[in-house]
This record gives C-alpha cells, structure tokens and sequence, in this order.
C-alpha cells in the first residue's frame, strides 16, 4: 500500500524543522528490497515506526495524523533518507515526565528492522531539540570529578591511565587483587573486564576487600589517589543494587573513588538508567561490548557507534568506549574522533545534524582495546588531545617488567606526544617507554623501524 501521500512530506524543511524544536529527526542509510519504491518504502518505514502498519485502520483519526512521523528527505542514490518524529510520540515517566532511550529505540530502530520491504536501514545520526535535551537525565558526573579525586586540574587535568585486569577471567581473588596493586603503584584507574563479576572461583565479597585493601596499600606507597571501576552489571535492577551497595559499603571512606561499570550495550538502556539514577554520585562507566553488532561498518542494520555514544550521553554516561580510531585491535578509523568530539563538547556538526547539548555534562571518551604505550602517541596526534581515560590491559600486564612499569610507560607516551617529542629520543630518557619497544616488538617495528639499534642500551 503506498502510505507516501500520508507519511512522506517532501516539502518539509529540515532547518525549518529544527528551529520549530518540535521533533527528533533521524538520519537512515536505508535500502528497500528489490522492485519497491523508494518513497513508498520509505514512507511505510515512518508508519511503521510511528502511528501506522502496513494497511490504513478504522480507528485512526485527525489527531493521530497528526503525530505522524513524515518522511522529509530521500536521496535514493546514496541510500539516504531522514524522518522527522514529533516530540509527543515519545513515551514519558509517569514518575517525574522524562524521556527514555527505550522508547527512542522502539520507535526509531524498533518494527523497523526486518521490515518485508526494507533490505536494511541503519541510523547514522540524530538531531535532539533542546527540550529533549532537557527531558534527558545526561551524565551526573563527569572526568572533572575524576580529576579533583586524583589531584589534577579541573580543566584540561589531562591523561587518566588505566587498565582493565587480565586475563579477562580466571583470576582468583588473591591474584586479581595483586594485579590491581601492581598496575596502582604505576598507574591511575583500574576496572573490572566486561565479564567480571561474581564468578564462582572469585566471589565478589572475597575479590572486593581485597581490591580494597590493594587500592590502600598502592595510595600509601605512591602517595597518590586511585580508582577503581567496578563492574555491577546483571539482569534484574535489585542484583545490580545489592553489587553496588556492597561495593560502596566495602570501600567505606574511599567510595567516592569506586566508578560503576555497567555493559551497557548487552545490558540495555533500563540498566543503564537504573545505575544512573540510583547512584548519582558515582562516575557511570559504560563498556559497549556486542555493540559491533550493530554498529560494525559490515552491518548495515540497526545504528553505528557514533549514534550510541550520543544516546548513552543522554542516558547519563559518565564515560562510553569510543573505539581505538585505528590505532589498537578493535576495527575503526582515524574519523572516529567524531565519535569522541560529539560527546565531549557542548556542541559538534556531526554527519548529518548540528547538535547542540545546552550544558549537558560531557561523557567521557574511553579508549581500549589493544592499546599500549607505542601506539598512543599517534592515537593522540589523531585526536588532538589527552582528557580521555585510557584503559590498557595487555598494554599494561605484557610490559616486560612489570603491571607499574606498563603503567609509567602509558603516561610517559602520554607525556612524550604532549613534548612534541619524536619517541625514540625520548625513549632514551624514559625507560619504561623505551622497554615498551621491546615489550611490544612487533608494533615497535612497524612504528619505528630500526628502533633496536637505537635504543640498543634499553632492550
Ligand atoms: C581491552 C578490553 C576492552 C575492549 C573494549 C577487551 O583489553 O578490555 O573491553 O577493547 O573495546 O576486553 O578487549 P586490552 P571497545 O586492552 O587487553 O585490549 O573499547 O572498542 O568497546
Ligand atoms: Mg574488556
């Protein structure tokens, strides 16, 4: 049935639309099955994903239509299409009138996946007008509370060096606390790896005392604050509360240096808001593992990474994963900067919408996976600048010497960008970035051939 003449509205201005600040709009790489109309797909993709189905219903009236959401633009030759959904069909608390990402996803990206007409539509950008900015909880805290725990300025405070404890499972507690003890006495911010939790072979009432304990001792020895993350992510709300009361019972008068870590892709958007919203005053760590998914460049349903970040700032992420940018193991590309810039600032032109944030809190970039103290210089250089959280698993426990010795080496790579330095010359000066070279041989060769003999007194 072709729905265009009710759910397609070419002669809509997009700036016209934003300036009304009446409707969210979404910009779709969308591709509808062989013989279909590239309109009239387009056009039951908004029913679909508004007031309509696939054929017209007696019980519709005036007002319903009114609430459609209107195809505004196509652009058939490059897939591209852009719907604009009024405000008033997002669902709201009844206990205090916010917006929930739940009902964005239900909507924008809901029936719509694995429609009979659509190959595949995946949402690359969307617009939020000012009152949905304000009907969103946004981050409570954010990496300036971070820097005042560890001592930094609260502008441009700089690199936070971290690590993720490896292996990824396996360690019982007394060997999970000695590997956060000998990363604190280098580094800066420890958290659990995505899976860690409450397995049998390291009880979180036997591993979190010990964490505890090994957080005090490193802060004794090295006379700095330090940070834990810890993982409270489970199924049911009252098993993630009962985690992260425990947790901030057990670190007693240090509680405001435990951030809460929650898998915030595979746990879903009630996880996510449930943790914001019950522990306020905690830093909100969202790790995306499961996001590729989706957001992979192979996938072409669902929505890409950049669009996650934005919906997790809503949420109240206090920090999200933003990828590598192509420069550690997991797959991205030096343009995933956007990724970090949209989140970090209160206003960014991303790929099809300005958005602007009106003083939300800014998410924290994170950055992990497959990073170490080599490849961090040109990670930097990419970005542009330091006021992320670096977490370095292999980065950190594969340096040859040791956890503290991985940890150094990541500032020092932090510390050398920031120099301007050419890394082997500062290699000579720096040991533990200079053992990096040979910690990580293969990718000393690739960013630095020829380093063995200029380094020679150093392997
Ligand atoms: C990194 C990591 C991170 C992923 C997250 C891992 O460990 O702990 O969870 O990299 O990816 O489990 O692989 P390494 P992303 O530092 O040892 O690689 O940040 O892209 O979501
Ligand atoms: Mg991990």
């Amino acid at each position: 049935m072709d729905q265009s003449n009710r759910y397609a509205d070419l002669s809509l201005d997009e700036e016209a639309l934003i300036k009304g600040g009446k409707h969210i709009l979404v910009a779709y790489k969308m591709k509808p099955k062989a013989g279909y109309d590239y309109l009239q797909a387009a056009a039951h993709f908004a029913a679909e994903s508004s007031t309509g189905t696939n054929v017209e219903v007696c019980t519709t009236d005036d007002f319903t239509r009114g609430v459609d959401a209107l195809v505004y633009a196509i652009d058939e030759a490059n897939d591209d299409m852009r719907i604009a959904y009024p405000l008033d069909l997002f669902d709201r608390n009844i206990t205090d009138g916010r917006m929930m990402i739940v009902s964005f996803l239900t909507l924008c990206i809901g029936n719509n996946q694995g429609m009979g007409d659509i190959e595949h539509a995946k949402m690359y950008d969307f617009y939020m007008p000012e009152r949905a900015i304000q009907l969103f909880d946004g981050p409570a805290k954010d990496i300036t509370d971070l820097w005042r725990i560890l001592g930094r300025p609260l502008r441009d405070g700089g690199y936070i060096a971290g690590t993720i404890i490896k292996p990824k499972l396996g360690l019982r507690p007394e060997p999970f606390a000695l590997a956060a003890y000998q990363f604190w006495l280098g580094g800066d911010f420890i958290k659990n790896d995505e899976p860690q939790g409450n397995q049998v072979f390291a009880p979180m009432k036997k591993v979190i005392p010990l964490v505890y304990d090994a957080m005090k001792r490193a802060q004794d020895e090295t006379g700095q604050a330090k940070i834990f993350s810890a993982n409270i992510t489970a199924d049911d709300h009252y098993e993630m509360c009962a985690r992260a009361d425990y947790i901030l019972e057990t670190f007693g008068p240090d509680a405001d240096k435990v951030a809460f870590l929650v898998d915030g892709y595979v746990g879903g958007p009630g996880m996510v808001s449930t943790a914001r919203r019950q522990y306020p005053d905690q830093y909100l760590h969202y790790h995306r593992a499961g996001h590729g998914a989706v957001t992979s460049p192979s996938s072409k349903r669902g929505y890409d990474a950049y669009v996650l970040a934005k919906m997790a700032r809503l949420q109240g992420a206090s920090g999200i994963h933003v990828g590598t940018m192509g420069y550690g193991k997991m797959e991205g590309s030096p343009d995933d900067r956007a990724i970090a810039y949209v989140i970090e600032r209160d206003e960014y032109q991303g790929p099809a919408y300005r958005q602007e944030w009106y003083g939300m809190k800014p998410t924290t970039p994170i950055i992990s996976g497959g990073m170490n103290a080599l490849r961090l210089p040109g990670f930097f250089a990419n970005l542009g600048h330091g006021n992320v959280i670096n977490t370095a698993g292999g980065g950190s426990y594969g340096h040859i010497d040791s956890p503290a010795a991985g940890a150094i080496s990541l500032r020092q790579a932090y510390e050398c960008w920031k120099a301007g330095a050419d890394p082997i010359e500062w290699a000579r000066e720096h040991r533990e970035f200079a053992r990096a070279f040979a910690s990580f041989p293969a990718d000393a060769d690739r960013l630095h051939p020829g380093w063995r003999e200029k380094l020679a007194a150093h392997r």
